[in-house]
């Protein structure tokens, strides 16, 4: 871990450099020709789509019928797409809406004030400006804000921001309420696997998992179509709700070799496979790659919760789902050992889940 104890070079804060009023992006935030997004509609790597939305109100009520298509909407979507979005999922919009603009607030707090957040490497709490550590990396555009939720023996607000006033207070409410929907989303993906509804949230430890939020903050950039507010990536974790921008889309997701740019619905969750339910499933539920991409008009703040696996606990592909025609594709292996792989080398599209496949189901 020592290579994790500080960035190799001194950080630069994407939102200074916004608002320095450049015309051009400094060479590190240049992406190499084949990572630069497409801006056109003419591109063949771009489509035209969105993601499935599901309505999830019907989850509230006794009707049996509407909650089976419920589930299988929640199914299909999860292992053809790995992500979707979902409306009337029980977190009020009041609180969505303010969750998002108290972090806009703490972005356009003076440089002083938060720079005393400032992160390091080593628990990456705090705010940011870089994921990874490999000196000369080329940097994505953007500056970010992660810290811890639960458990609560690495909930710490000291390292949560003190202004706005209210931040701590509504994240606090926000995380709970987010935390309730993820538990919802979690049973329909056991039950729909052929298990328990309790089953995948065991895995995950039961009640000891963990949650995290980032904040992610992209500046305006003068060259959109150089470089990107994040790279291609898969979430390390187990599932992702993200609460986008409302006004600026930039959240795209790779299917089919294609790139689709997420329209956002008002007031829904993007919801997301990450990794560790990959592993966990025996890879029947798919995290995706997803990138963002940035614009000279407006910036954007979105809000990415992971809701992960018990760190210290092995994370391997559920017994009831290893056949001799499906053998377990992955070998077991701790949250914090997993996510030590983005934490040194930044976003890599899905290499680390790929490359942790089986050469028993590799060589087949
Ligand atoms: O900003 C977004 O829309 C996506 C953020 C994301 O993928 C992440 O924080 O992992």
């Amino acid at each position: 871990m020592s290579n994790l104890q500080d960035w190799p070079e001194p950080i630069v804060r994407v939102q200074s450099l916004s608002e320095s009023s450049l015309h051009t992006i400094p060479n590190r935030y240049i992406k190499p020709p084949h990572d630069r997004p497409s801006l056109t509609i003419f591109d063949s790597t771009v489509a035209e789509a969105n993601i499935p939305i599901i309505d999830l109100a019907g989850l509230f009520s006794d009707d049996k019928v509407l909650h089976a298509k419920i589930q299988d909407e929640i199914f299909n979507a999860a292992r053809h797409w790995g992500f979707f979005q979902v409306l009337n999922h029980g977190v009020r919009p009041e609180l969505m809406d303010r969750a998002r603009e108290a972090w806009r607030d703490f972005f356009h707090l003076p440089m002083e004030m938060k720079q005393a957040y400032a992160n390091s490497p080593k628990t990456y709490e705090g705010y940011g400006s870089r994921l990874g550590v490999q000196k000369g990396a080329i940097l994505d555009w953007s500056d970010y804000y992660f810290l811890h939720y639960l458990p609560l023996s690495l909930k710490d607000y000291n390292k949560w921001p003190a202004s706005p006033t209210d931040l701590r207070e509504v994240i606090d409410e926000y995380g709970r309420e987010v935390v309730k929907l993820c538990g919802r989303v979690m049973k329909v993906l056991s039950t729909k696997l052929g298990m328990r509804e309790d089953h995948l949230q065991n895995t995950f430890g039961g009640d000891d998992f963990g949650a995290c939020l980032r904040v992610n903050f992209y500046p305006k950039c003068p060259q959109p179509d150089l470089t990107l507010g994040l790279s291609s990536h898969s979430d390390p974790g187990g599932l992702t709700m993200l609460l986008p921008d409302h006004q600026v889309s930039g959240l795209q997701v790779r299917k089919d070799g294609k790139w689709i740019t997420v329209k956002p619905a008002r007031h829904a969750f993007i919801v997301n496979i990450g990794d560790q339910i990959q592993v966990l499933s025996n890879a029947n539920y798919k995290s995706v790659e997803h990138r963002v991409i940035v614009n000279s008009a407006h910036e954007r703040v979105s809000l990415a919760f992971f809701y992960n696996p018990k760190s210290d606990i092995p994370i391997e592909p559920i017994k009831e789902l290893v056949t001799p025609d499906k053998p377990a594709l992955y070998p077991p292996m701790t949250f914090d050992e997993y996510r030590l792989f983005i934490r040194a080398r930044g976003p890599q599209g899905k290499s680390q889940v790929e490359s942790l496949k089986s050469p028993r189901c590799c060589s087949s």
